[in-house]
């Protein structure tokens, strides 16, 4: 039985891969912080239904001892670090934050990987907001990179790092670099979600307006399950590599607006406001990947489409709502 050690294990892409790690018979191990409310903490890996079959341990990114100790212990045969601060806006808010965690966390993981179990195999969650001001119409692994955020600079730092540790000591390290991916588990501060959430509480007239930033920015936009398998099959190949995992098709956030508003039959023009508030210093506009290499070398390509995506994530938020409206209503009849 291989053992994986998940950071970032109660996040979107954590408990998506945990269930998949599973599925293929893995012991699975996933750090936690520390935090004052634990009872939500798993929230995720219960609504997959998997949150009893991980082992979850106390640690953090930015202390090291604490990931040398539990590398210690557990010895894994697989790293997987999806751990950061991962919401691009808070980033100008948070710069020094996300640079401890994001930037020099990812070091951390590393260096407890090269101290206690450098033949682990290391998966690193890079990302395409490294291209940033996009250099080349389609990005791939060969595009230069422009970060445009603290995010986007902390990533690449860690981008780097990762290569640096294969190069340096021979560690089998691969960054995968991933284009926005999404999912009913996705956080509601990010803009797929708070669209579909919005959608099913305008639906449901529990609100009036959906209120966004920029809605011309374009997003290659793709399922969490296609995109953890990806970070699976990049660590069972022979050599370590970096790989751009997108759909290759782009959309822009008024477009996927549309998808989700006719979804319920409903006209997205009639329900979209604009607040200046969600305006980023810096933008990325426009981003579009291409996966060929993924798709010759891995085999990899994706399963869902965005027409799919987009309908699962507004049905799911419907159903969590009216499930919290039958247990208000239940509350004020008893
Ligand atoms: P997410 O839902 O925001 O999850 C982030 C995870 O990191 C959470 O489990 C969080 O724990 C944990 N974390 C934050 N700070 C930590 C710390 N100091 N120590 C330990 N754990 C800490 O992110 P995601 O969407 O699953 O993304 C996974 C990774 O892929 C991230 O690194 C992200 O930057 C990267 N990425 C994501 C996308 C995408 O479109 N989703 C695309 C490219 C790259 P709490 O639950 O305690 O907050
Ligand atoms: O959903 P977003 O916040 O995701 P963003 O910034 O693309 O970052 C996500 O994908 C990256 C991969 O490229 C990951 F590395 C990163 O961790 C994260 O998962 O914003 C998408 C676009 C932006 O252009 C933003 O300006 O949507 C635009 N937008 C328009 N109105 C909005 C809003 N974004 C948010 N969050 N909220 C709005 O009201």
């Amino acid at each position: 039985m291989k053992r994986a050690f998940i950071t970032g294990i109660t996040g979107q892409d954590g408990a998506y891969l945990s269930q998949f790690l599973l599925s293929k018979d893995y012991e699975v191990y996933g750090l936690v912080r520390r935090s004052s409310w634990s009872e939500g903490m798993d929230a995720r890996l219960r609504w997959l239904g998997v949150a009893d079959d991980v082992t979850l341990v106390d640690g953090n990114l930015t202390d090291l001892s604490s990931l040398e100790r539990l590398l210690r212990q557990i010895r894994p045969d697989e790293i997987y670090n999806l751990a950061a601060q991962s919401f691009v806006k808070a980033s100008w808010n948070q710069p020094l934050l996300t640079g401890a965690v994001t930037g020099l966390g990812a070091v951390n993981m590393l260096e407890a990987a090269r101290l206690e179990c450098p033949q682990a195999r290391f998966y690193q969650a890079s990302s395409s907001e490294m291209f940033g001001l996009a250099q080349e119409p389609t990005q791939t692994e060969k595009t230069a990179f422009y970060p445009r955020s603290p995010y986007a600079v902390a990533k690449l730092y860690a981008h780097w790092m990762a290569i640096n540790y294969r190069e340096s000591f021979g560690m089998f390290t691969c960054s995968g670099i991933l284009f926005n991916h999404e999912s009913p588990l996705r956080g509601i501060e990010f803009v797929t979600r708070k669209i579909t959430d919005g959608v099913a509480r305008i639906k449901l007239g529990l609100q009036e307006k959906l209120t966004l930033g920029n809605l011309h920015a374009k997003r290659d936009w793709g399922h969490s399950r296609d995109y953890v398998r990806a970070m699976w099959m990049m660590l069972q190949q022979v050599e370590p590599e970096d790989y751009v995992i997108a759909t290759g098709r782009t959309t822009s956030v008024l477009d996927f607006c549309r998808l989700a508003f006719t979804h319920v039959g409903l006209r997205a023009e009639e329900h979209i406001a604009v607040d200046a508030h969600y305006l980023r210093p810096a933008e990325v506009d426009y981003l579009i990947g291409d996966a060929s290499k993924a798709r010759a070398k891995l085999g990899w390509s994706p399963e869902v489409t965005l027409e799919q995506l987009v309908q699962e994530m507004v049905d799911c938020d419907l159903k969590r709502l009216r499930d919290e409206l039958k247990i208000t209503a239940g509350i004020a009849r008893s």
